[in-house]
């Protein structure tokens, strides 16, 4: 062999599947909001970010690809501190990853579990992802061992918040952040496209979980845990007083309400530099 195909052999060689626990993990997470944090110094502190938002590690072959979907409409300031911390996290856990936003166009009620079946559509379409995490823009994880890969079974990430004083607030929450493979998410026809508004989604997204034939998973209570940023219920997104109807129907609608049948407008697609963001159209309740 010349010299050149020596090169390229030693390089292959030196990309090596990275270790199936990360050395750079450091545990527990101290979550401050610093005031006046912008989103270009947050570019400055992950260089090797590229456009859109994805990364790969740059000595060792990721074991996992995971794209991270952010429900979104008016909430800048938390995108902003979820970004400047999210993306230093998903380094640590040497994972190859994208990060992608899903902006609702409009004034009309927010809908968060259709913006997730667009944000799983946009994203396989770009890329085979392993793994997807949907993921609240306010909850901050405080521990790195809670990594950002899926399990056999459709997992429940955010097990322990700060606002439920770090326990479950019931056995059936499935709230906050969400971690399904590709098959987890076709197997049970995605999200349903019918809430508008606040509450009820979470809950049956997780009996979808259970019609599908499968079962949720959990980090550990100690790791599981997250901050959330202080808010009130956003304007546009007012309690839903259809949840409980809808949630009744679960089994009856899961099959025809989901993934299959998710109807948008695709308004722009922007490869930002921390993210890639896809403004929708989703229309108005029928
Ligand atoms: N979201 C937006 N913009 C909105 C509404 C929601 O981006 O206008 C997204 C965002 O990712 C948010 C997620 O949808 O994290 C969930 O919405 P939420 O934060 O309003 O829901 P949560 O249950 O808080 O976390 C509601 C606070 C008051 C609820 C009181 C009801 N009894
Ligand atoms: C339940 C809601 C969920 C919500 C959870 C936590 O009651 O959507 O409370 O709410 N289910 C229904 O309304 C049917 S929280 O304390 O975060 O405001 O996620």
């Amino acid at each position: 062999a010349n010299l050149s195909q020596l090169a390229l052999l030693s390089r292959s060689e030196d990309m090596r599947y990275c270790p199936n626990t990360s050395p750079l993990l450091s545990g527990p997470i101290h979550v401050s909001f610093p005031s006046g944090l912008t989103l270009a110094q947050v570019e400055r502190k992950n260089p090797l970010v590229v456009r859109g938002g994805r990364y790969r590690p740059p000595d060792c072959e990721a074991r996992h690809r995971t794209a991270i979907i952010i429900p979104h409409r008016n909430r800048e300031k938390h995108l902003k501190f979820l970004l400047y911390y999210l993306h230093p996290f998903l380094q640590r856990q040497q994972l190859s990853y994208g990060i992608y936003v899903i902006h609702q166009a409009g004034n009309y009620t927010f809908n968060r579990a259709k913006l997730m079946n667009i944000g799983f559509r946009e994203a396989m379409r770009e890329m085979d992802w392993d793994c997807l995490f949907f993921h609240d823009v306010d909850l901050i994880p405080e521990d790195d061992r809670n990594t950002y890969t899926c399990d056999k079974n459709p997992k429940h990430a955010a097990i322990a918040m700060d606002k439920f004083g770090y326990k479950l607030p019931y056995k059936a929450y499935f709230g906050g952040v969400s971690a399904l493979s590709p098959l987890h998410y076709l197997k049970m026809n995605g999200f349903p496209n019918n809430y508008w508004g606040w509450g009820g989604e979470d809950d049956d997204i997780g009996i979808r979980v259970s019609l599908a034939g499968m079962s949720i998973s959990r980090p550990s209570l100690r790791i599981g845990r997250y901050k959330m940023i202080k808010h009130k219920l956003d304007e546009g997104n007012e309690v839903n007083p259809k949840r409980f109807s809808l949630l009744a129907k679960t089994q009856q609608t899961w099959k025809s309400d989901g993934m299959h049948s998710v109807e948008y407008e695709l308004l722009s697609r922007e490869y930002l530099p921390l993210y890639t963001n896809i403004t929708v159209n989703i229309g108005t309740e029928r």
